[in-house]
């Protein structure tokens, strides 16, 4: 796809994941805004070998959405790939539905990774890639975690055991959009550069604006040997969404009927002006 479609696409994303925060009532907005970019380069032009009619394709990509909560943003994208219908939709958060608030590999056609306790799918995403390399499949693994997660202590046995076992077929991507779920990251626990953290820990780092189409084309397409690579993505949470833009109250709330009306309204202007 090119980037003006999948600009176009983020929009009909945003809306959908938005829509199906207001019909259950509750979920994380903020969050699922700033990762719909990345995800959006990630479904419709990088991730190989992925089959809605094959979920389980032994060589495929792998996603693994560690910061589990902005699932909506990946049910939109599953949903029109043809994972499953898209009147699906809407059970989001139901009992018995597919799909629940955090992934569930068991349950959703075309999740990769369980997640939603935070910090826990960096080791996940090590085991993958180290399987991927010992099967001897030319699979390349992708792990979306927060940076309010990065204050779990999980996350930095997994980033250890990345660059100990070379595992250059792993993509880690911070989302770095500066808030967490009580404020931002610098009131809560501040964590410093990223950049200089996981330079320190022996990865390729690549620092970019995350909801930037050709840098993230770039990150994502940057040969790298011998190394884990990690992207830091400098997002704006609730991207695309002028009252929810940086605004940490937006992490965990459901929209009234008229914000979302006002939501919609904006991502349809940007979608006609693209
Ligand atoms: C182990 C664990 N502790 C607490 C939570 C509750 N929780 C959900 S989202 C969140 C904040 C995460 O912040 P961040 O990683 O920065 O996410 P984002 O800003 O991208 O929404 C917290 C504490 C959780 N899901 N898992
Ligand atoms: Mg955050």
């Amino acid at each position: 796809m090119e980037i003006r479609e999948l600009k176009k696409k983020s929009c009909e994303i945003r809306k959908s994941a938005l829509k199906m925060i207001r019909h259950a009532g509750s979920g994380h907005p903020g969050g699922s805004m700033s990762v719909v970019d990345m995800l959006t380069v990630l479904y419709y032009r990088q991730l190989k070998n992925i089959d809605p009619a094959d979920p389980h394709r032994i060589d495929r990509d792998r996603m693994v959405l560690s910061k589990g909560h902005a699932n909506p943003a990946l049910y939109a994208i599953l949903a029109d790939k043809g994972y499953f219908p898209v009147e699906e939709l809407s059970t989001l958060r139901q009992i018995g539905s597919r799909l629940q608030g955090h992934p569930d590999r068991s349950k959703t056609p075309g999740v990769d990774a369980c997640g939603g306790s935070l910090g826990q799918g960096p080791s996940v995403a090590v085991g993958l890639a180290l399987g991927a390399k010992a099967a001897g499949y030319d699979s390349q693994v992708y792990v979306i975690v927060g940076d309010g997660e990065l204050e779990e202590g999980q996350p930095w046995e997994a980033a250890m055991s990345a660059v100990q076992f070379k595992l250059d077929n792993l993509t880690w991507i911070i989302d770095n959009n500066g808030l967490q779920i009580m404020g931002s990251n610098d009131e809560v626990m501040g964590s410093g550069s990223f950049e200089d953290k996981f330079r320190a820990f022996g990865f390729e780092v690549i620092s970019i604006d995350g909801n930037d189409y050709e840098q993230l084309i770039a990150a994502f397409d940057k040969k790298v040997s011998g190394k884990p690579k990690c992207i830091v993505a400098h997002t704006i949470k609730g991207k695309g969404v002028s009252f929810m833009e940086n605004e940490v109250k937006w992490h965990g709330a459901a929209l009234t009927d008229e914000l979302l009306d006002q939501a919609l309204k904006e991502l349809d202007e940007q979608e006609a002006a693209l």
